[in-house]
């Protein structure tokens, strides 16, 4: 029987002016695939063109998005908000209680438009080779997409919707930033699409907001796949908030729906060994070129049966359920 499903895009070819942007190197080596020790994640997109192998093909993405005129201006009023001054740091240092200052700040984000708000504090291991970054925590802020638009993927109307949650990201990003500010301390918004100094996923895990499933971006319990993540960066001290499972990667485990969809079969059913743990991982080298095509793509989120309205609860209930029995049998834990 064919693992493909009878809607797939297939076979796809690259365009060969996209394939004359693409380095010899494969993406997969530069993430780190088969390395059994812990690094830090090397660049492979969205840093300065300039910095990263895959620059020149970063360059010839852009350029595809600049040549639709809606998605153009979604990018101009995006980079507007991106570019709005910061406020100046008070030169008064407060001293405000760790506990509280979480509490406000986690109702600034809300109050903003947040629908998912996480705090802790910053491994090395999550930023990014090359970056000079000294802030020791930071604030996750996840904003839910739009289901019908997502679903349209991987037609252009679920690229203007990830442009338009980027925007947002930032914007549900800025009171918390001005307000540490305002307190004495520095703070630093940060929303897509660059990818700044921190890869966010394994941050975003640590502080609550849920598992990696097999497509490679996280399910949460109330959102499934369908939320983009921005984020705050300070030195000012905060409560850590702590993960939380509910069987998504049990569910992932014997679940195919985003491995079908995947017109060019970046993603597999088993995990894989990068910089020193076996997780999912979706094929850079096969992923990317389709990607590149479509504004984006994001066939594996809009299909992913926890991102339907209404659906994650339900399934984060069943599956924590599921899950412990499955690893603790006897109860006895
Ligand atoms: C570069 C990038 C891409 C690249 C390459 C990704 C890759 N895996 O090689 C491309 C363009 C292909 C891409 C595609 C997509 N991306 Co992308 N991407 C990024 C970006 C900017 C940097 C991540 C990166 O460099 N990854 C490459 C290396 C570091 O990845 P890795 O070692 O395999 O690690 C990944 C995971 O395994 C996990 N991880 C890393 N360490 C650890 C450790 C542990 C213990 C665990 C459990 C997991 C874990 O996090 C990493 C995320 O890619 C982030 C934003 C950010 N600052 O983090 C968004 C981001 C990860 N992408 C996102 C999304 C949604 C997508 C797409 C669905 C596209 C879309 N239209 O929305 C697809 C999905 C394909 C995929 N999963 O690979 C979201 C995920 C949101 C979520 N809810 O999970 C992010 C966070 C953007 C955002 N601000 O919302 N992406």
């Amino acid at each position: 029987m064919s693992k493909r499903s009878p809607n797939r895009v297939s076979p796809f070819t690259p365009s060969p002016e996209q394939m004359a942007c693409w380095p010899d190197i494969s993406g997969n080596k530069i993430n780190g695939v088969g390395e059994a020790g812990m690094r830090r994640p090397s660049r492979i997109m969205w840093h300065d063109p300039d910095t990263q192998p895959h620059g020149q093909l970063q360059n010839w993405f852009w350029k595809q998005g600049a040549n639709q005129p809606e998605l153009r201006e979604k990018r101009t009023e995006r980079q507007k908000v991106i570019n709005v001054e910061l406020p100046p740091i008070a030169d008064e240092k407060q001293q405000v209680d760790p506990a509280d200052a979480s509490d406000r700040i986690r109702q600034l984000a809300l109050d903003a438009g947040a629908d998912l708000v996480g705090i802790i504090p910053v491994q090395d291991e999550w930023v990014f080779e090359g970056y000079d970054f000294d802030y020791p925590w930071m604030v996750i802020l996840g904003v839910a997409m739009d289901f019908d638009k997502l679903a349209t993927a991987p037609e252009i109307t679920a690229g203007m919707e990830v442009v338009d949650k980027y925007t947002y990201g930032w914007v549900v990003a800025r009171p918390a930033a001005n307000w540490i500010r305002s307190r004495g301390w520095r703070a630093e918004p940060k929303g897509g699409p660059l990818a700044g100094p921190v890869n966010l996923l394994p941050a975003a895990i640590e502080c609550g907001f849920g598992e990696l499933g097999k497509h490679g971006s996280l399910i949460n319990r109330q959102l499934g796949s369908r939320f983009r993540l921005s984020a705050v960066f300070t030195d000012l001290p905060l409560v850590a908030d702590g993960e939380d499972r509910f069987g998504a990667d049990d569910f992932c485990a014997g679940c195919q729906v985003c491995v079908r969809a995947c017109p060019v079969d970046a993603i597999g059913n088993d995990k894989v060994l990068v910089r020193g743990e076996h997780k999912w991982y979706v094929d850079f080298d096969r992923c990317m070129p389709y990607f590149a095509e479509t504004f984006g793509c994001a066939i594996c989120i809009a299909v992913c049966p926890w991102s339907k309205p209404d659906r994650a609860p339900v399934l984060a209930d069943r599956w924590t359920r599921i899950s412990q029995r499955r690893h603790d049998p006897d109860g006895r834990n």
